[in-house]
């Protein structure tokens, strides 16, 4: 068994954070500045200090490194632009997800599922055989392998072309996946949980997603605490990226997750969607989770997680206002339905 590790994470109080006020309006000063390479623009950041309070600056006091990182394109990932919005289709081939838990544990009902989402229009599949929900049981390297092995098969044998992502934090899983042709790392471990790991995204070459978590799934929903929410989630990816770095990972193929629901209440959550923007400083793309998530279903009053679509879309979009690249979905299409009318009135 491998135990969840404590990743390194050093606080400077006297770093000052930025975070870009993205703006989408086609009327735009001769002053304002790209959004990694987009259209977006901001003239202005909020600037963060531990324990002060914010200030509002123009972009003439933001750092030139930090600049450099907000303003510049983001680099393709597996040929997908990261110009436009990206929705990458949840398949969890677990019994115990929580929010379609059971669904898809079937190879051949996976792979439908999955054609189905490609057809609505799912620019990557992200697919799981562990749960990660709080208090989900441990699933073994094995017993994990045996989940995901024969979606792959399926997804090969039917002529699947999307980009297809592996859900896991163990090295031996991923191996398997890319072995079968999965082409991107999800771990919600950020490269912590096991030692291995770090080299092998290294080694596997794709594109990687660091996503933060506080604690192991079995107990990160029991009071989780932090000095700053947005800023320690910052801090921690910030060195997480370097560690990636060190083990031969390219920072090109780094996606960054701030990991809403792993060890956050909902004020946590709300906190980091409000700030996400900042996110931007780390200069890589950022995917969000938050399909269907346990806030939405208290915010929204839904207790069926089936049914929050609704809240989901409208987070959704509020993620890509402040310019994240990449959604990760249950609901592919009316995601694509709401995208579609919301790049029309932003594009
Ligand atoms: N959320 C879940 C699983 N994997 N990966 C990333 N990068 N970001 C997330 O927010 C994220 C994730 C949890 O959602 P789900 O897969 O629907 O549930 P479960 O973990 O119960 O299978």
């Amino acid at each position: 068994m491998i135990f969840w590790r404590a990743a390194r994470c050093r606080f400077d109080p006297m770093t000052s954070y930025f975070r870009p006020l993205v703006q989408t309006d086609a009327a735009r000063p001769a002053d304002a500045l790209p959004l990694a390479g987009t259209s977006f623009w901001f003239t202005h950041a909020e600037r963060r200090l531990r324990g002060a309070v914010p200030e509002l600056v123009p972009v003439s006091e933001i750092p030139p490194d930090t600049l450099e990182k907000l303003c510049s394109a983001r680099a393709p990932l597996c040929d997908l632009s990261m110009k436009t919005p990206r929705l990458m289709g949840v398949l969890n081939v677990t019994p115990d997800s929580f929010s379609d838990g059971g669904a898809f544990d079937n190879a051949d009902v996976a792979a439908v599922r999955a054609a189905e989402m490609v057809a609505e229009g799912a620019d990557i599949l992200d697919i799981g055989g562990e749960s990660t929900r709080p208090g989900a049981d441990y699933v073994t390297e094995e017993d994990e392998i045996g989940r995901i092995a024969p979606v792959l098969d399926a997804l090969y044998t039917a002529g699947v072309t999307t980009p297809i992502s592996i859900d896991t934090r163990k090295a031996g899983v991923a191996e398997a996946a890319f072995a079968k042709g999965a082409a991107i790392l999800n771990d919600v471990s950020a490269l912590t949980f096991d030692p291995e790991m770090a080299q092998v995204a290294a080694r596997l070459g794709g594109p990687v997603c660091l996503m933060h978590a506080q604690g192991d799934p079995a107990t990160m929903q029991d009071a989780p605490r932090y000095d700053d929410v947005l800023l320690d989630v910052f801090d921690f990816l910030a060195a997480r990226i370097d560690d990636a770095v060190a083990a031969g990972v390219a920072r090109d193929r780094i996606i960054l997750d701030p990991g809403i629901g792993f060890g956050k209440t909902q004020a946590h959550n709300l906190a980091l969607l409000k700030g996400l923007s900042l996110f931007h400083g780390l200069g890589c793309p950022i995917l969000l989770g938050v399909s269907r998530k346990g806030f939405i279903g208290k915010i929204g009053d839904e207790p069926d997680a089936a049914r929050r679509a609704p809240g989901s879309i409208a987070v959704g979009l509020e993620a890509l206002r402040q310019g994240v690249q990449i959604l990760r979905v249950h609901d592919i299409k009316a995601h694509k339905q709401a995208i579609a009318l919301w790049q029309a009135l932003h594009g």
